[in-house]
């Protein structure tokens, strides 16, 4: 131990510290300054940054042995408070720059340095100092970030006012489609919004802590498990095996579909005869602190035999493939598509055809925040608090697992650092509960970032064929499509990524004539989990670059023929029904004088000579909804103050709140309440009903239609004879019902699985992708220079939470398209092995263009927008690439070596 005398943020303090810990743990957790976040623990996030005399540095790796005495030390707290803010936490809200909000704090204080510095910094000043300080966010794109710096300098300059800056309202005080500021930001900008870790630290005392004992081979059975040295270390107070389950120990998938021959149980809590993949949980150490259970996890010998790994579908299809859940054959689903004539005579006859083979890999989210969350008992209630963004779909799949009282199980969701997706399936939920039940004792577990990568899921790879016939005027008229998802061992949602092929290969354009078949396929690489996009970006990737290789067959722009074909009036999408409405050819329209522009850019020379230019584009579509006849409540009640709205809108960071209180706000203008006396109750089983899943992009459509309606129930109530509105103790005192359930039920219908046929979306929402590229033909590395990206979300709720979704997923697509991945598991298995794209990696030219078509059955004619802008981006890179320079990258991602190597076949 050490003793250090330090200034926090203009307080002195000594501390006694032990000199191998790292700043960030004596600050979170000696000192409880929880504003700190720690993101990937290993320097390549800078969530945890803080100034040290006038440096920024990334506190997870800075050991307190070097931590000078007298050190000056500010951190996020010491930026600014609620009641004081600093201009760039001022700015930070107005631009919407926190979306989860995980990584503010150490963006803020990263930035706070800078202006110190240089209180007049260019915008490549602010991109230089984030990639040298490797302050990372996956939400933002990165560009809010970059005008809240810029707008905080101008604020420090005196050169613009915050009356100038705060959000306008119309005279009226009307939100929707406002800049109002989301609920969430004050917090997530000062530090004060507690996340999974942070509610963690402030457990109680004889809160057990929990460590995982992992699998490290990828498939084998299981022999023994002897805990028996583990329990014997110090501070163990039970080693759990699946001996002390008392449930069924598995997560149930819920199998969507009659056909599917597994039965959705084969996803172990924790292992019991088999290992399915690298990473899966066999015992959870539990012990009075971390590094008590940490050290007992080295003990627990686990005896395997190894068996042979199925890394890809492929590979689990082979003949001789043993089946890895034994009965269930490795093929366990599979789905056709049949609308309009036989293809194979037409495209026989066809003018010209195209055929293609295509990959788009194992993407994995990589949220900032790690895996993190805390189970105790309420009485006899079991509640379990974590990232979940489906709190009442998981409790479903882990309720029988587990073994206790569903009645009595209950989930909540904490403020969640991002997920994209990962988090539609359980993670830890059932690791804590289990943890709890057979310890009868509150337990924590928190993930670091190698398990965040190595025990959740990603994104199902698609291995696919792809053929078009076209008319030699360019009119579409068949299409055969053959894919194979690579869905991991667990089959929860398999079913479902699998029809997503049927349903968007193609999508945006009227194909009379298809013919397909898919499967998904058992193997033993990371599970499939949802990925925002879900099969779209897959299916999409495929349909998009075939057709500027059929445009190229056919000598004509690929934006004509794009043009020629998109969704018109009477035309019907793959799954041969009308779109929700035709808003296409307008978007086209719309992006055509920038797709002029950007070839006269391209004909210009390149940055340097060994570069060259190019244009490509891509079309993106995705239903907002879950499929048929998907629905969510919502209940509102009248309250002395105001409203209460409860609903499970669940936030990955999206801005669950700002969409609530947007759609609420809307829907009660009648009764001229203000947003501050809107409270919003969300995300916790105990009050808030089922609103479903924050997945499909559904929420603002079914959650926020289901707000609406109990809104709508409201006024209906409060309505006296002559128009006017009772007050809340009119209603109490002529005993009128003050409390709303709304439901409300999306009018669509389930596709038939023999021939993918069907209405599945009520509400779709479109995008169309324009990149402009560089690639360096000496090293094959391409650098996105600009992206245009004209988007249809419908009506937007608000413009600061969709043009943040916006920016975000397209730079999601970046890094889909040319660097992610989570295939090498000794290799991919940080942000910076997997491919996460930093600052500069991301143009700092994105712009956006809408296109507000109103949505019949949106509420107040929206549309969703979370995977929007993952439809589709890497399609107009790999396009704009070969357009470039010749390489046609099939097989994501597009890494500089692959390119390299096209290049060198072409030549
Ligand atoms: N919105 C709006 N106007 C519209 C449509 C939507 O203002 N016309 C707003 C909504 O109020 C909401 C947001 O945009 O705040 C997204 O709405 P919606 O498309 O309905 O999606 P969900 O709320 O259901 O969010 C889920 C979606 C998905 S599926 C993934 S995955 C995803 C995403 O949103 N993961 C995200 N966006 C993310 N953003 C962040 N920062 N982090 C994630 O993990
Ligand atoms: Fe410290 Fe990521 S850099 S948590
Ligand atoms: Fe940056 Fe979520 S806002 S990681």
């Amino acid at each position: 131990m050490i003793k250090r005398n330090l200034i926090i943020n203009g307080v002195p303090q000594t501390l006694v510290v032990d000199e191998e810990v790292t700043l960030a743990n004596v600050l979170r957790g000696q000192l409880h300054m929880t504003g700190t976040k720690v993101g990937c623990g290993k320097a390549q996030c800078g969530a945890c940054s803080v100034i040290v005399n006038g440096k920024v540095i990334r506190s997870c790796v800075m050991k307190m042995k070097r931590v000078a005495d007298e050190a000056v030390i500010t951190t996020i707290e010491g930026v600014g408070t609620k009641d004081n803010l600093h201009p760039l936490q001022l700015a930070w809200m107005i631009h919407g720059a926190a979306q989860c909000g995980f990584c503010s704090p150490g963006f803020i204080v990263s930035a706070k340095q800078l202006l110190e510095e240089n209180v007049n910094p260019t915008r490549e000043d602010v991109r230089d100092w984030f990639q040298k300080h490797r302050n990372a966010c996956r939400c933002t794109g990165y560009i809010p970030l970059i005008d809240a710096v810029m707008e905080a300098a101008r604020l420090m300059r005196g050169e613009v006012t915050v009356e100038e800056l705060w959000c306008k309202l119309p005279e009226d005080g009307r939100i929707w489609g406002s800049e109002y500021i989301r609920p969430s930001a004050l917090a997530k900008v000062t530090g004060t919004c507690d996340f999974g870790a942070d509610l963690g630290l402030k457990m109680p005392c004889g809160t057990l802590q929990l460590k995982l004992v992992q699998a490290k081979v990828s498939h084998a059975n299981i022999i023994s498990i002897d805990t028996s040295e583990a329990e014997k270390m110090p501070g163990v107070y039970k080693v759990i095996t699946h001996k002390d389950v008392i449930g069924k120990n598995r997560i149930t998938g819920l199998i969507t579909f009659p056909t599917n021959k597994g039965d959705g149980w084969e996803r172990p809590i924790l292992c019991d005869k088999k290992v399915f993949q690298f990473g899966d949980a066999i015992a959870i150490v539990a012990a009075d602190t971390a590094e008590h259970a940490q050290a007992a996890v080295e003990k627990v010998k686990v005896e395997l035999e190894l068996l042979p790994e199925y890394m890809s579908a492929p590979a689990a299809m082979a003949d001789d493939a043993i089946e890895i859940h034994p009965g269930t054959p490795n093929i366990y689903f599979e789905t056709k598509v049949v609308k309009g004539e036989d293809t194979a005579p037409l495209l026989e006859a066809a003018d010209v055809v195209v055929e293609d083979d295509f990959y788009v890999g194992r993407q994995p989210h990589m949220p900032i925040e790690p895996d993190v969350g805390f189970a105790y008992f309420n009485d006899d209630k079991l509640i379990i608090h974590s990232k979940s963004i489906g709190i009442h779909l998981h409790h479903a799949m882990i309720a029988p697992g587990i073994g206790y009282d569903p009645d009595k199980l209950m989930l909540v969701q904490n403020p969640a650092g991002g997920t994209f997706g990962y988090k539609f399936s359980p993670t830890i939920e059932a690791l804590l509960g289990v943890a709890a039940v057979a310890t009868g004792k509150p337990v924590y577990l928190e993930f670091d970032y190698y398990q965040q990568m190595t025990y959740t899921g990603k994104r199902s790879p698609f291995f696919m064929n792809l053929k078009f016939g076209a008319t030699k005027e360019g009119k579409l008229i068949a299409m055969e499509s053959d894919w194979s998802c690579d869905h991991g061992p667990y089959s929860e949602f398999g079913d479902l990524v699998t029809l997503r092929g049927s349903q968007f290969m193609g999508a945006g354009y009227h194909i009379p004539n298809i013919r397909g078949e898919g499967r998904t396929v058992c193997t033993n690489h990371a599970w499939g989990s949802a990925f925002r996009g879900y099969g779209s970006p897959q299916s999409e990737f495929a349909s998009e670059v075939l057709m500027d290789e059929l445009a190229e067959k056919l000598g004509m722009d690929p934006f004509e023929l794009r043009y020629k074909n998109v969704y018109r009036p009477g035309d019907t999408t793959p799954t041969g029904c009308e779109p929700d409405v035709y808003s296409l050819v307008e978007m086209m329209d719309k992006l055509k004088p920038a797709y002029i522009k950007a070839q006269e850019w391209a004909k210009q020379p390149a940055s340097a000579e060994n570069k060259k230019r190019g244009v490509g584009m891509s079309i993106g579509v995705y239903g907002s909804g879950l499929d048929g006849a998907d629905s969510a409540e919502v209940n509102v009640e009248l309250t002395a103050k105001g409203v209460t709205v409860y609903t499970s809108w669940e936030d990955h960071g999206q801005g669950a709140d700002m969409g609530s209180l947007a759609t609420a706000h809307e829907a009660l203008r009648p009764l001229g309440i203000k947003p501050e006396n809107i409270k919003l109750v969300m995300n916790d089983m105990q009050t808030t009903p089922n609103s479903g899943p924050a997945g499909g992009s559904r929420s603002q459509v079914l959650v926020g239609n289901a707000t609406r309606v109990a809104c709508e129930m409201l006024i209906k109530e409060v309505t006296k004879a002559d128009g006017t509105f009772r007050t809340y103790q009119e209603m109490v005192a002529e005993e009128l019902p003050v409390f709303f359930q709304g439901k409300w039920t999306a009018p669509a219908s389930e596709c038939n699985l023999e021939t993918g046929q069907g209405n599945p979306f009520a509400v779709y929402m479109y995008g169309i992708f324009l990149s402009q590229v560089e690639v360096d033909i000496t090293t094959g590395k391409t650098e996105v220079v600009k992206m245009t990206v004209v988007a249809d979300p419908g009506k937007i709720a608000n413009k600061l939470v969709v043009d943040g979704q916006m920016y975000g997923g397209v730079v999601q697509g970046i890094g889909l398209a040319l660097s992610e991945d989570f295939e090498d598991l000794k290799k991919h298995v940080d942000l910076v092995g997997a491919g996460l794209p930093y600052i500069k990696d991301a143009p700092d030219n994105i712009e956006l263009i809408y296109v507000e078509t109103y949505r019949p059955y949106g509420p107040f004619g929206a549309a969703g927008c979370g995977e929007l802008p993952l439809t589709c981006p890497h399609g107009s890179i790999i396009n704009a690439i070969y357009n470039a320079c010749g390489a046609r990258i099939k097989h994501l991602p597009a890494r500089p070596e692959k390119v390299l190597a096209a290049l060198q076949a072409k030549n």
